[in-house]
């Protein structure tokens, strides 16, 4: 993998997360295959105690139901059976859930407080 991916211990809104991770000198993490989505649901789940959501790169903020990642791949993704589509009124970021029997990528609302996952280019990759 050549990303360096890192769980902020931290609970902030999407856009103070993305913000936080451009600072790094990265943004927030993508998941361009299912084993990358692995590793970052094995990393939420190890910090469950502190949120069981971390955020990911995956919003729809611009256009609704169009999702992007932050990152500018364009990777097709499956949402998880818990993820419903706006299900409490207007939710564009994307976090993981890391909750045992509903794992998977959920819109929630972009000013909730979440850890967050940044992701950086790996040197010499
Ligand atoms: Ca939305
Ligand atoms: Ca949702």
């Amino acid at each position: 993998v050549p990303y360096c991916y890192k769980l902020i211990q931290k609970q902030m809104g999407w856009t103070d997360a993305l913000n936080y991770c451009q600072k790094e000198g990265g943004t927030l993490a993508a998941a361009h295959s299912i084993s990358e989505y692995q590793l970052l649901l094995s990393m939420v789940k190890k910090t469950q105690d502190i949120s069981a959501y971390a955020w990911v790169g995956l919003n729809d903020l611009d256009e609704e139901g169009k999702y992007v990642w932050s990152d500018g791949s364009n990777t097709a993704f499956s949402w998880s059976k818990s993820a419903i589509e706006q299900q409490y009124g207007e939710e564009d970021c994307v976090a993981l859930n890391s909750y045992k029997g509903a794992e998977g990528f959920d819109d929630i609302k972009c000013n909730s407080g979440c850890t967050f996952i940044c992701m950086t280019m790996a040197e010499n990759a």
